[in-house]
């Protein structure tokens, strides 16, 4: 629902697939978040390929990030990226970092530090991973991660890991 007094926050959230055809998932959830009542899209990354972080028994991923802007409160925010994860097949396993049709992660919320116990922004392994550093930097290349560093130098010493850019993919 739409909160007439809240304001409206800049956050980043971090798209991930790896099964059934990944690039049509990213693009479809990049269409079912800018749906949500409360978000509006400001950028999309191109989309990157990179091999598994993690178990290595599983398929290459597709990743990109998206900017948006809400009025929508972190968690509220959280669940309906959860919800878009469930509508497109995400089945969850015990196991962590295994094979799945969707990963929404929210990766910052304006400058917000919050430690939840559903909810850590900015997201834990936003400062190492290369999947989601180069396509943050693509769409906000003055970006300052809130009790990090700035994206600049935090690229500088992230190895690319074989990511790669999917130009004729977006
Ligand atoms: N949670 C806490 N903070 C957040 C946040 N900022 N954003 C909680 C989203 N969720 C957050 O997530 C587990 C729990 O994290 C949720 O219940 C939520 O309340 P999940 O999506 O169910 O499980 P997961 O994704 O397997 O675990 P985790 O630890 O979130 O993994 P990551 O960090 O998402 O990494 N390799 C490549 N190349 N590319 C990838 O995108 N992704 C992963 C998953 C592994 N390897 C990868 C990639
Ligand atoms: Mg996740």
């Amino acid at each position: 629902m739409i909160n007439s007094t809240a304001e409206w926050v800049t956050a980043y959230i971090g798209l991930g697939s790896n099964l059934a055809n990944p690039a049509e998932q990213i693009k479809f959830a990049r269409i079912a978040i800018a749906q949500i009542i409360g978000v509006k899209e400001l950028a999309f990354s191109d989309l990157y390929h990179s091999p598994p972080m993690g178990p290595q028994d599983q398929p290459d991923y597709v990743n990109a990030v998206m900017s948006i802007t809400t009025d929508l409160p972190p968690l509220d925010l959280l669940r309906s990226l959860q919800r878009i994860e469930n509508d497109q097949g995400r089945i969850r396993k015990d196991q962590r970092w295994v094979a799945r049709t969707l990963d929404l992660d929210l990766l910052l919320y304006g400058e917000q530090l919050i430690e939840l116990p559903d909810l850590s922004v900015p997201h834990p392994g936003i400062a190492e991973r290369a999947f989601v550093l180069y396509p943050l930097y693509e769409i906000a290349p003055n970006l300052l991660i809130p009790g990090k560093a700035n994206i600049a130098d935090l690229l500088v010493h992230c190895p690319v890991n074989g990511l790669k850019k999917l130009a004729a993919e977006r």
